[in-house]
């Protein structure tokens, strides 16, 4: 299979299986009886937040290029909207009024990353050089956008805008609502906060050991008891003890990334920083440093969910013998943004 974007695909990869310019990867398996079966599961009508605060991990050192939310409220004439008495434009009104911004790096916490936080450079045209692409063959410079980029002028961000995508943004997961079926495996459950290294064997391992079943469309979240320990910090993180905590996938282990692919899983999260391990055991000549990235964001189009609180919902289902829950999780419908914080929530 060729198409206009690509002639060549990546080796494992699902480019045009959805169709030559889809943008959202295994979400299409998010079909309405995959919903029907999501909603199987909700017996109890009760629901649990899967978000950090999104000022958690605090300050700036889970990743040097991310700041924590800077709030600040919005100004008309030099005043700033902060208990605001509306009088001050009208002597009869009787309104206070608070509006507010934010300047926010969109992967600080509890996020999504969309197709386009992961490319590579690979020969998509079959001319024998590679260039920077992304999922389904959208280009760098093209489709997604950055400073310097002529297109960015006469994109819907306008002049002022220095980053856009016009394809692969994270508001497709929004348009057509991340909602489906979720199953949770409990690596903390059997880990504890001892650096775990998970590859192939060991996932199996745990999930036979718990009796933890996925199919097709399934979105799979790891809890590894990360973000308990980011809480625990309040917002005064310990970097060095949390790289040596909790259980991490081995992006490295060819059999674990085989098994997403032949899992059908439709998304992966986890409570943790990237969900692999990062970084990635060391391996000579050309590799990625994000290898589990490239192999969902890149290649499969599975959506990683990052930073997500677990732990209140994975006591719940571990005291009631469950695994599995309706996972409502739509990003912010931000166009053009590569990332999104979320808050998901799962109905049991
Ligand atoms: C890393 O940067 C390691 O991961 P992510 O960007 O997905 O948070």
């Amino acid at each position: 299979m060729t198409t206009a974007r690509w002639k060549r695909r990546p080796e494992g990869s699902t480019w045009g299986d959805f169709g030559p310019d889809d943008q959202l990867g295994r979400l299409n398996l998010l079909t309405p009886a995959k919903r029907r079966e999501a909603a199987a599961e909700v017996t109890e009508g009760l629901a649990f937040g899967l978000s950090l605060p999104l000022d958690f991990p605090g300050e700036q050192k889970l990743n040097a290029r991310r700041g924590p939310p800077r709030l600040a409220p919005t100004e008309l004439d030099g005043q700033p909207f902060m208990n605001m008495p509306l009088n001050r434009l009208d002597a009869r009104n009787t309104d206070v009024i608070c509006d507010d911004q934010v300047l926010l790096a969109l992967q600080y916490s509890t996020q999504w990353d969309s197709f386009a936080h992961v490319g590579s450079w690979f020969d998509a045209d079959g001319d024998g050089e590679p260039e920077k692409v992304y999922y389904n063959g959208y280009r760098a410079h093209e489709d997604v956008l950055g400073p310097g980029d002529l297109r960015l002028a006469s994109c819907p961000c306008g002049a002022d805008g220095r980053s856009y995508a016009l394809a692969l943004s994270i508001a497709n997961f929004a348009a057509s609502p991340i909602q489906g079926r979720g199953v949770l495996v409990d690596l903390h459950a059997h880990f504890g906060e001892a650096r775990e290294l998970v590859g192939y064997d060991t996932l199996m391992r745990v999930m036979a050991h718990d009796g933890v079943h996925v199919e097709p469309g399934d979105m799979l979240l790891l809890r590894t008891g990360f973000s308990e320990l980011i809480l625990e910090m309040d917002r005064r993180p310990d970097k060095a003890r949390l790289d040596a905590s909790c259980a991490v996938l081995d992006g490295r282990d060819p059999r674990l990334l085989q098994w997403i692919t032949d899992s059908g899983i439709a998304a992966l999260c986890a409570d943790n920083y990237a969900v692999e391990a990062y970084p990635a055991r060391e391996m000579d000549g050309p590799r990625p440093a994000l290898p589990l990235h490239e192999h969902c964001l890149f290649k499969l189009g599975v959506p990683l969910g990052e930073l997500w609180w677990l732990g209140e919902l994975a006591a719940w289902l571990r005291a009631h013998g469950r695994h599995r829950f309706m996972l409502t999780a739509p990003p912010l419908r931000l166009p053009g943004a590569v990332g999104s914080p979320v808050t998901p929530v799962a109905t049991v």
